[in-house]
């Protein structure tokens, strides 16, 4: 029995309680984000990716795949979710978490200057940001991105993964692992350096690793409100005494 699916946090299937985490994948153009999102989802590299545009209605991600061999579902449309989104469900620390992934298509090659959809960063539990360790450039949007998110309305501690892909290419690396590494951890972001052509397990690291941050970022959420909660009615019951 399904309670709730609708973008949000709160899921009971059957007795048992489910998180749902919603995951945005943000980065340059051909820096691997299809390719990370399709090996996360299917265990498969499948070597080149349709991106998904709006009108594709989330068919362009699998071309070359059959849709009937993958394990993953297409979500139910509603006004707050986008319509690219696919999930699967995955065993993390017992607990079930549904992943619900938005690859979104890199829009801002045209020379204008940077921006992310505020719907995006709505959405978004928790954003995975590639960049190719072969581009220089990419990590540059990515340094870019990342101020935006920073900047942007949703709070700054939205929990961030910063990923170097095609580590498989590292003979024609143009960014260190330091740097990648300096720039996640200025940021207080998870990093990664992995090969969506190469390995599964370093791909699921990266979304594992997501998922605790975005626990973590809950956990501090709901003791700050409790903590907001208390100091609310001891300031009402010290309020009313002086009034009395
Ligand atoms: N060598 C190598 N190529 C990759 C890797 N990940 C993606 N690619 C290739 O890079 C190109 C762009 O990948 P794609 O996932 O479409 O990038 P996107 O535009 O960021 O979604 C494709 O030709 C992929 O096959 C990787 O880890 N290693
Ligand atoms: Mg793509």
């Amino acid at each position: 029995m399904v309670v709730e699916v609708r973008g949000g946090v709160e899921v009971m299937e059957g007795n048992q309680p489910r998180v749902e985490v919603n995951v945005l994948l943000l980065g340059a153009h051909s820096v691997g984000k299809s390719a990370l999102t399709v090996r996360f989802l299917t265990r498969r590299f499948i070597g080149e990716y349709g991106d998904i545009g709006e009108e594709t209605h989330g068919h362009g991600l699998f071309v070359g795949l059959n849709q009937s061999e993958l394990f993953v579902s297409l979500m139910t449309m509603c006004d707050s979710v986008p319509e690219s989104v696919y999930s699967r469900v995955d065993r993390i620390d017992a607990q079930d978490v549904c992943f619900n992934v938005w690859d979104s298509p890199y829009t801002q090659d045209d020379g204008k200057s940077l921006s992310l959809p505020d719907k995006q960063l709505q959405w978004a539990d928790g954003i995975v940001l590639v960049y190719s360790i072969c581009d220089r450039r990419s990590f540059h949007v990515v340094r870019q991105q990342l101020q935006l998110i920073r900047r942007s309305r949703k709070p700054s501690s939205v929990p961030v993964v910063v990923v170097g892909n095609k580590l498989d290419l590292h003979c024609h690396r143009s960014v260190s692992s330091e740097e990648g590494r300096l720039l996640a951890l200025s940021q207080h972001c998870g990093f990664y350096e992995v090969s969506a052509a190469e390995t599964y397990e370093d791909v699921l690291l990266v979304f594992q690793r997501l998922v605790h941050l975005i626990r973590e970022s809950r956990a501090l959420r709901k003791s700050s409100a409790g903590v907001r909660r208390i100091v609310r009615s001891v300031s009402a019951v010290f309020g009313k005494k002086r009034g009395e």
